[in-house]
């Protein structure tokens, strides 16, 4: 692959509890583009994208964990200088669905004590497992609107439904926030 002079380098941080499809979501979204690699030393992989808005070619690194175990000790260099957060959970009916939408505001916790006030948006993944028209999303609006996460996004990463707007929803508002303290810093617009 032919390095891109990018104008932006953003990395966005994928976390959730384990099986919720995190890499499964990273994979459709960068398919056929990506660079996957694996870094062991702090057991995470990631994944680099390319994408041009307003002919602005923007850089995303997309890291999530890749073992859970060892996770705990190796969050510093995990977290470091992510612009942004996703975070998954899964809509099965079952007890995995039921605690990784409980640990979603755990998650938020941690990442904030690494990253601050960084943008975040919530993916309930896994929805071709589930009948879309008895979904309840009372509960996960709320916590959107009381933790000022830009958003959800209900997502497939079976089917890939939902996941380039989820995905795009992320990298277009890094792209805009950063475009314009850019310009203010320039003096330009
Ligand atoms: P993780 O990276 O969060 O740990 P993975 O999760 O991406 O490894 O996914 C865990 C399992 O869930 C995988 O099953 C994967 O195929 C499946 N999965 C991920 N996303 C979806 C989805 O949207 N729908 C369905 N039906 N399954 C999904 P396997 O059996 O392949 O290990
Ligand atoms: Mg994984």
């Amino acid at each position: 692959m032919n390095e891109i002079r990018a104008k932006y380098i953003f990395k966005i941080t994928v976390i959730g509890d384990g099986f919720v499809g995190k890499t499964s979501l990273i994979r459709k979204f960068t398919q056929g583009t990506f660079k996957n690699d694996y870094i062991k030393t702090i057991g995470a992989q990631f994944s680099v994208f390319n994408e041009e808005i307003d002919g602005d070619i923007c850089k995303l690194s997309f890291w999530d964990i890749a073992g859970q175990d060892e996770f705990h000790f190796l969050r510093p260099a995990f977290y470091k200088d992510s612009k942004a957060a996703i975070i998954v959970y899964t809509l099965e009916e079952n007890d995995l669905g039921k605690e990784s939408f409980k640990h979603l505001t755990n998650w938020h916790e941690d990442i904030k004590k690494f990253c601050g006030d960084i943008p975040i948006v919530v993916f309930a993944n896994k929805v071709d497992l589930v009948d879309k028209k008895s979904l309840d999303n009372t509960k996960i609006q709320k916590i959107v609107r009381k933790r000022n996460y830009l958003g959800y996004f209900i997502t497939s990463a079976k089917t890939g439904e939902g996941v380039s707007e989820a995905f795009q929803a992320i990298i277009r508002e890094l792209y805009y926030k950063y475009k314009a303290i850019f310009s203010e810093l320039s003096g330009t617009n």
